[in-house]
């Protein structure tokens, strides 16, 4: 049942699918810094419920009093973070971390260009467009492996989540070769991904 008006119980729900990885971090994030929030699985693709709240029909969408949205999944993560009184969570300040957080998000984005491109019916479907995603999604990950060291170190914060969700993504829709390239980027997700968050979260379908 969704509830189209307003109500005042202040509860959250968190639209997403079975394996959007955008979905994934919002609702680690939430897992992670004890949110009470439900997690809703909707299929985007026929949910035109959510076109009145998000006129983007997007996953992660995030429903506060079932009626006000909050998207993109790095704003719900920001939102999640100030409910949860966490804003160092964010790391804002620091900009190295938030261009790995870029980074890894570009390098989700690319691998679900190539995954929309690759189920593109046969005669649409572009081989040479597949190749230049495939280049760019490689050369972020052997990029981001340089700076795997950093990644690893340190408390529990927003570009961790962002990377072991981004990793799992490529595992899950690409390919797990990149663990040849990226040593140390593998060494880490080999603990990171047993996380209850992770294991709860894990993309299926
Ligand atoms: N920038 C958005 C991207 C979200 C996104 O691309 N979600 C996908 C699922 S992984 C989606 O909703 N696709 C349906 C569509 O765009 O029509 C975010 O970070 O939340």
């Amino acid at each position: 049942m969704i509830a189209m008006g307003c109500s005042e119980d202040r509860k959250l729900v968190l639209y997403g699918g079975p394996n959007s990885p955008f979905a994934r971090m919002a609702r680690v994030v939430g897992l992670e810094l004890g949110l009470d929030f439900e997690y809703s699985v909707i299929d985007v693709y026929s949910a035109s419920f959510l076109d009145a709240f998000n006129p983007l029909r997007q996953i992660p969408t995030l429903l506060v009093n079932g009626c006000d949205a909050i998207y993109d999944s790095r704003v719900i993560m920001a939102e999640f973070a100030f409910r949860a009184g966490r804003p160092d969570f964010l790391h804002d300040r620091d900009s190295m971390k938030s261009t790995r957080v870029a980074l890894s998000i570009g390098i989700t984005e690319t691998c679900l260009q190539h995954r929309m491109e690759s189920i593109r019916p046969e005669g649409e479907r572009s081989g040479a467009v597949l190749a230049k995603l495939a280049v760019k999604l490689e050369r972020g990950l052997r990029h981001l492996e340089k700076m795997a060291g950093e990644i690893s170190a340190g408390p529990l914060r927003l570009e961790q989540v962002v990377a072991a969700c981004m990793l799992e993504y490529v595992d899950y829709r690409y390919s797990g070769d990149w663990r040849a390239d990226c040593p140390g980027l593998r060494d880490w997700l080999l603990n990171f991904r047993e996380r209850g968050s992770m294991v709860a979260s894990r993309p299926y379908g």
